[in-house]
């Protein structure tokens, strides 16, 4: 129904989104848009780049005065960066420079896989679009797809749980309030005490040539019971959320709620019980995240994501070199020491993408008054089945 196209090499000239599938007659903000672009590209332990660069959209097909039509929607966002690159990333055979091909494929990065794969002999031609450059296209498609669901009251709030195995302390906090204050965080981490042993564990790995890892946290309020399916496994609602922040450059694990726990204890311990409750039923706790059999339970869906450590190391650990077949140190590329807090915003786009997308499924129309009327309708139903007080 609503999907996604990017393209683009980190260090082209552009990068460009194309959505298909919104309906018509949405209103689109294109400010709203730039802020999370802006968010993405914030804070502490990133690497140049994100000083040259100030990711802004310009929409080229799919919206007239405001709202979209119905067609395809096409967004595009400048490299800043490409003005260094201009040969170096050329279309012309000419420009072709032996000097500067890449030979030293680095240990976590798709180097090595991606000129085995395309047969390559520069593994430029491989990093280029394996680059988390590309993660700007997913939060451009992200945010527009997430103007969907604010505009029915439902909240995507991505923030740090935890860097290089410092975790943020946030109980006793609501969803909104440990939002909040990621939001201020240089590290997107809702406890100060965690923020700043971060920033030093940063510090200290970037002196030693060293990367960081660490853990992001989405969670959705305002979700109705009932996106996704329990009938068949590729209409799941918590399948294909973990499919897609599986597709996210460094991703290595995903958890809904109390995630791999959950295995550790008895069901009695576990299950959230069934409550009565203002709305009619509630949960006596959310272990299981906000998803069950597959479907949204109306409670705020909860999910981690766990990102490795960036790949490009100051102090490289052993690669080979393709060219020379002689074992030698990995290549270093200027890169960043952690994009977690990055990532959380990253994480927010995505898990935006797909939920309005299950949204349509079941809500779908080709204009946003059919959207609006299905939605109604369908909570009207939901009501009078709930049990009374
Ligand atoms: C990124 C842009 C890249 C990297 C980083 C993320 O820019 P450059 O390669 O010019 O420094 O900073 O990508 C990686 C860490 C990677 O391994 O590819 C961005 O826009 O987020």
């Amino acid at each position: 129904m609503l999907r996604f196209l990017t393209a683009g090499e980190s260090h082209g000239p552009s990068l460009t989104i194309i959505v298909e599938g919104m309906p018509a007659g949405w209103p689109v903000d294109i400010d709203a848009i730039n802020g999370h672009l802006a968010r993405r590209q914030m804070g502490y332990g990133r690497g140049g780049r994100m000083k040259i660069e100030k990711d802004a959209v310009a929409v080229t097909s799919g919206v007239r005065w405001g709202r979209t039509l119905g067609s395809p929607v096409t967004l595009v966002v400048e490299n800043r960066d490409w003005k260094n690159w201009t040969r170096k990333m050329s279309v012309d055979p000419a420009d072709r420079d032996e000097s500067i091909i890449v030979t030293r494929p680095r240990p976590g990065h798709a180097d090595l896989v991606g000129v085995q794969k395309y047969d390559h002999d520069d593994i430029r031609n491989v990093l280029e679009r394996a680059s988390a450059r590309e993660t700007t296209s997913r939060v451009a498609a992200g945010s527009l797809a997430r103007q969907l669901l604010e505009h029915f009251g439902i909240r995507v709030m991505g923030y740090v749980a935890e860097i290089g195995g410092i975790e943020a302390d946030t109980s006793g906090m609501s969803p909104d309030e440990v939002f909040a204050a990621a939001e201020s965080s240089a590290v997107r981490m809702a406890d100060a005490e965690a923020e700043r042993r971060v920033i030093e564990l940063v510090d200290a790995c970037k002196k030693s040539g060293d990367t960081l890892g660490g853990v992001t946290e989405v969670c959705v309020t305002g979700l109705p019971p009932g996106l996704g399916s329990y009938v068949h496994w590729d209409r799941k609602v918590d399948g294909r959320l973990a499919g897609a922040l599986c597709s996210v450059q460094a991703v290595k694990g995903v958890e809904f709620g109390a995630g791999f726990g959950t295995a550790r204890v008895r069901g009695s311990e576990i299950h959230d019980e069934i409550v009565k409750s203002e709305s009619g039923f509630g949960r006596s706790s959310n272990n299981y995240g906000g998803t069950e059999g597959g479907m949204t339970t109306g409670e705020p869906l909860v999910v981690r994501t766990a990102f490795k450590p960036i790949s490009t190391l100051m102090q490289p650990l052993r690669s080979v070199d393709l060219k020379t077949g002689e074992e030698s140190k990995a290549t270093i590329e200027r890169s960043d020491v952690v994009a977690v807090p990055a990532a959380a915003v990253i994480c927010e786009a995505v898990v935006a993408f797909e939920l309005a997308n299950f949204f349509l499924e079941k809500f779908g129309g080709d204009s946003l008054t059919e959207i609006e009327r299905n939605y109604r309708g369908y909570l009207q139903q939901v009501a009078e089945r709930a049990p009374a007080g």
